[in-house]
């Protein structure tokens, strides 16, 4: 049938299909009615012991159970699974012709052959309606001999012993958990003379079968003695049971799990409190108002990693109202200056940011583009095109780090500003007052093309004075007449009569020498010269004024 030995050793009678049959017997047969040389020798004793476990899905409907057999044939191919037990057929119990005495492990009742309940051992003769029988259990020798009920289907390992009497033709039976030595009372004893139902030679072995539920029948250990009592079986030695039903939870898991969900629920946290800080720490404001102006918007986690954090590596500079930061956008690989700028109130805040995307509008190769801005709860970023070369005040007074400029590169520095002025006063769509010319808000490019940047931001107003306010750093190598024309035209750009100050179209014309040079008396200069001595202006506002 479908018994088998497990790799471990066990005795797998049945393997939990429904409605099967198992066998297994020891291959050859043992000498019963006679001596070995052929003498006929008149009942002989024998002990069979064993060690068994049954598993059921359901210890109450569990079908069918299994038994020991001393047999004279070991074919039982003829028989039938399920109430059978594999040891009959339905048209033959009884008959004489069965040959076989088997102990049954009964874990099903049926009527048919009388069985008390669904849970016994019997002693079968030929036939399964039993000689005797009895509910699994054991007369406990600890507990004064009272008996003690034990589960058949409850796969705990129990042992079985089957001993014959030859002489006083007696048949007992004991069943007792593995751990414990064989009861001093037997479970079950009959008398029975075997020699009228056993051959000469009998086959010593199991039979299990199952029904419509599923259950597995192992035989752990085994042994035979004739005329002596059945070698005791080294529990120690038996093969394990494999693993029945739903898996239990493991040791490692009962461990293991509660580390890990502990490090899942750590790293969940942990995860949420960097995307709360990482929300914080690029925390933007963004208003309704301010999608129309969309495309100058910068988010600040970009203008934070352009500028690596707005570490002071990247500080370019420090005006008057806050830090001015090199940066790289993280995508497009664009060079950017970003000013940080502190500010306390949103009031103005929609006129400046329109004003400023109004500015990111302008569009002059001497003008310094401003890209966009960010705002964020206490500060907005305004961000240009980055001037390689810095700002002229640089190059003016900071003379260390920085070369002197030649007439020719200033020069050509006060035309460059000049048209930007003349670009936002003139020839723009809107007049474009920027109100705060002076050296650190002209920037160099690389080309050191002056560039004009800043806008709108402070209400400084200098004013300069002849010759004598030419950078001396230039020993007098510079075009006299160029250098009055500055000066004579910045300080005619600030005249205090709005009416006598020229156009920016004028002053480009003046400064390219497409007009004659404005006439413009000695009178007006002094008193130019002399309200600024009111004034008390130094002559380094006079040279920031005119920045040459
Ligand atoms: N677009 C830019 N490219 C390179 N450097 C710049 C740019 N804008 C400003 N800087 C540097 O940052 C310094 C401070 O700028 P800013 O705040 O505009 O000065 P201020 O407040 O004096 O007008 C400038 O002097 C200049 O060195
Ligand atoms: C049990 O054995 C039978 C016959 O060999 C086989 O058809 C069936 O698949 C087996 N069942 C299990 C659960 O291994
Ligand atoms: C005068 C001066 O510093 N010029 C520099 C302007 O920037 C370009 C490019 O960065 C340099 O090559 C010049 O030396």
């Amino acid at each position: 049938g479908v018994a088998t030995i497990t790799p471990d050793g066990l005795l797998e009678l049945t393997n939990g299909t429904f409605r099967l049959r198992g066998h297994a017997f020891h291959p050859t047969p043992f000498h019963f009615g006679k001596a070995p040389n052929g003498t006929a020798v008149q009942a002989q004793s024998f002990a069979v012991s064993y060690v068994f476990a049954i598993y059921c899905v359901q210890a109450q409907t569990c079908g069918h159970g299994m038994a020991s057999i001393v047999a004279a044939s070991s074919n039982f191919s003829d028989t039938m699974p399920t109430q059978y037990l594999g040891l009959i057929n339905d048209h033959n119990n009884g008959d004489p012709a069965n040959r076989f005495f088997a102990v049954e492990l009964d874990t099903n009742w049926n009527d048919e052959f009388k069985d008390i309940d669904n849970n016994h051992v019997g002693i079968d003769i030929n036939n399964l309606v039993s000689v005797n029988s009895s509910s699994a259990g054991y007369y406990d020798d600890r507990d004064e001999g009272n008996f003690q009920n034990l589960t058949l289907a409850s796969y705990k390992m129990m042992q079985v012993w089957v001993e014959y009497d030859g002489g006083r033709k007696q048949i007992s039976v004991s069943l007792a958990p593995v751990d414990m030595v064989k009861p001093t009372k037997p479970l079950l004893s009959t008398t029975y003379n075997l020699s009228t139902v056993l051959p000469d030679m009998v086959y010593v072995g199991f039979s299990a079968s199952t029904g419509s539920f599923d259950s597995r029948q192992y035989v752990l250990g085994w042994s035979f003695g004739i005329n002596r009592p059945a070698p005791a079986i080294d529990i120690t030695k038996l093969p394990k049971l494999p693993r029945q039903g739903p898996k239990p939870r493991s040791k490692v898991l009962e461990i293991v799990l509660p580390i890990v969900s502990a490090a899942f629920v750590l790293a969940v946290g942990t995860t949420i409190i960097l995307l709360v800080r990482r929300r914080l720490r690029y925390a933007e404001l963004r208003e309704d108002w301010e999608t129309e102006f969309g495309p100058h918007r910068f988010s600040y986690k970009d203008l934070f990693h352009a500028t690596k954090g707005f570490k002071n590596k990247n500080l370019l500079g420090i005006g008057g109202f806050g830090k001015v930061y090199k940066g790289v956008l993280p995508k497009s690989k664009v060079e950017i200056a970003v000013k940080r700028i502190s500010h306390d109130s949103k009031q103005g805040m929609k006129e400046f940011v329109a004003e400023v995307a109004s500015i990111g509008r302008l569009q002059h190769r001497n003008i310094v583009q401003l890209h966009g801005y960010c705002r964020r709860k206490a500060e907005l970023l305004l961000v240009y095109e980055y001037m390689s070369n810095g700002s002229l005040d640089k190059y003016l007074y900071d003379q260390e780090k920085k070369p002197t400029l030649t007439w020719a590169q200033r020069y050509k520095i006060i035309k460059d500003i000049a048209s930007a002025l003349l670009y936002l006063h003139q020839e723009w769509e809107k007049v474009v007052l920027h109100r705060d010319i002076k050296p650190s808000n002209v920037l160099l490019d690389d080309g050191l093309n002056g560039r004009l940047g800043d806008f709108g931001l402070i209400d400084h107003w200098h004013q300069g004075i002849l010759t004598d306010a030419v950078d001396t750093k230039l020993r007098g190598a510079y075009n006299v007449d160029e250098a009055c024309l500055a000066l004579k035209l910045g300080l005619l750009c600030s005249h205090p009569l709005i009416n006598l100050r020229p156009n920016m179209r004028q002053v480009l014309q003046y400064l390219n020498g497409d007009m004659p040079p404005p006439d413009l008396n000695l009178a007006h200069m002094s008193f130019n010269i002399l309200s600024l001595m009111q004034n008390e202006v130094s002559i380094d506002d006079l040279r920031a004024a005119s920045m040459v």
